[in-house]
């Protein structure tokens, strides 16, 4: 039930679960976000998982940033999938070819996609550090050397998104696809897909893989895929180049999720640094956050809606819509009080309550099934969670973090959950609701 308390057999019961699905996804170098539907690394989920790894398994955290990092691009951007090379062109679609990257790193050509996630690896990577110490004076010496290798590639990271990908010129990054906000087919994106031709010849020659092993009315519909693969031609066919992307390319938005783990993630690295003894870039990745506050809440920020809404760069228009990814601003420090207020009502208020759904329950393009347009998500609310923290709001992140406890004790380690009766929705077994569940346990 929603409201049954959470004793210690439950959360003793869901501890061993989570750290089983976790071993059965481990690969020996990542954690596959699940078995059957996603096959290959990918970006942001590896930084959750490496998040729960800390408890269980810290030598395993770091292998699984060190693996992502691996593939990182010359121009500092950190792929979306990393493919198995072991595993066929048909396993997940769009496969290798269709990506087509260039050999970089004197990796294999098509080794990984060329678009993004949201970063969110340097405040993994200060997680797995801060626990290091319940592990024994080992895990901390190595922990200290994994910060040292991650700590350029972390700062490079940040440098693409913050400058290559500064298409709008006011200081955020732009994302070029809804797959790279991680919150894919989410309303926040229809209005700029909107003008996205949706050419449905290419689904004639390709396959979806993930209706062989999701249900249709849970997943994407065709029509965003038809969308989701002209964007990636018109990127791959530019050279996964980002100069002139507002003028040549058809999808270029700024979202309020991404960009407050883009400033997260300097906050991460100012207690990188500050470990490593570098003071100066300390101050430095502080002022960055700062400013990446300061954008956010200028650009994106409606005080019509009292809400942060995405902004399409191109035709200089906020979405009316109010996606989950509006309340993560609530995760910097430095929001002004009055807004952080907004976000934590707005998170209690009949448009969210806790744990969130994925979209505003009452807006228009609400359902209660599909992906990113309604089902509850661990990973999202686990960073709600923080925010409530960061602004003093302590008994809704304890509410909240009960409720997760309850919703995954209950249904499983599912991808997602049905907003209403809770029940899990996607792929079972899902890599990042159990790791985050470690943290929420411990
Ligand atoms: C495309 C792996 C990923 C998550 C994303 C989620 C989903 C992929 C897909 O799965 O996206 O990248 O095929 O739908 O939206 O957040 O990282 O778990």
């Amino acid at each position: 039930s929603p409201t049954a308390p959470v004793v210690p057999d439950m959360c003793a019961e869901l501890w061993r679960s989570a750290a089983g699905v976790l071993d059965a996804n481990w690969t020996g170098d990542y954690t596959v976000p699940s078995r059957t539907l996603y096959p290959h690394q990918w970006s942001w989920d590896s930084a959750f998982a490496a998040i729960g790894l800390a408890y269980v398994n810290p030598a395993r955290a770091w292998r699984e940033l060190r693996s992502l990092f691996a593939a990182q691009w010359p121009d500092g951007r950190v792929p979306h999938i990393v493919f198995d090379p072991e595993i066929g062109e048909d396993a997940y679609f769009p496969g290798p070819r269709f990506w087509n990257v260039p050999a970089y790193n004197g990796r294999a050509a098509r080794g990984s996609t060329g678009l993004v996630q949201p970063p969110m690896h340097a405040l993994a990577a200060w997680e797995v550090y801060r626990h290091a110490a319940a592990h024994g004076a080992d895990a901390v010496q190595q922990a200290r050397i994994e910060l040292g290798w991650l700590y350029p590639r972390l700062v490079a990271q940040q440098e693409f998104l913050g400058d290559r990908r500064d298409a709008g010129g006011g200081g955020l990054a732009s994302i070029v696809h809804p797959w790279e906000s991680g919150l894919d087919n989410s309303p926040a994106w229809d209005d700029a897909l909107a003008s996205v031709p949706a050419d449905m010849r290419l689904l004639d020659t390709y396959q979806r893989r993930d209706l062989d092993v999701s249900d249709v009315t849970h997943r994407p519909t065709d029509t965003d895929y038809a969308r989701y693969l002209g964007l990636v031609e018109s990127y791959r066919d530019g050279g996964y180049s980002d100069t002139g992307l507002a003028e040549r390319h058809a999808f270029v938005v700024e979202c309020p999720g991404f960009n407050s783990l883009l400033a997260t993630a300097e906050l991460a690295l100012a207690q990188i640094a500050g470990v490593l003894g570098r003071p100066v870039e300390a101050r430095r990745h502080r002022e960055h956050a700062r400013g990446i506050t300061a954008a956010i809440t200028d650009r994106l920020w409606d005080p019509e809606t009292g809400f942060f809404h995405a902004l399409d760069v191109r035709s200089g228009r906020r979405t009316p819509a109010r996606s989950v990814s509006g309340l993560l601003p609530l995760m910097l420090p430095d929001l002004d009080r009055d807004r952080a207020s907004a976000l934590a009502d707005a998170a209690r208020s009949p448009r969210f309550g806790l744990p969130a759904p994925s979209y505003d329950r009452t807006g228009p393009a609400f359902d209660d099934r599909r992906y990113w347009r309604g089902p509850v998500w661990v990973n999202v609310n686990w960073l709600l969670r923080r925010g409530l923290l960061v602004h003093g709001r302590h008994d809704d992140a304890e509410r909240l973090r009960q409720a997760l406890v309850r919703l995954v004790h209950h249904n499983g380690h599912y991808e997602y959950f049905h907003p209403e009766d809770g029940s899990g929705l996607g792929s079972p077994a899902f890599g990042w609701t159990a790791a985050l569940c470690l943290d929420l346990l411990a």
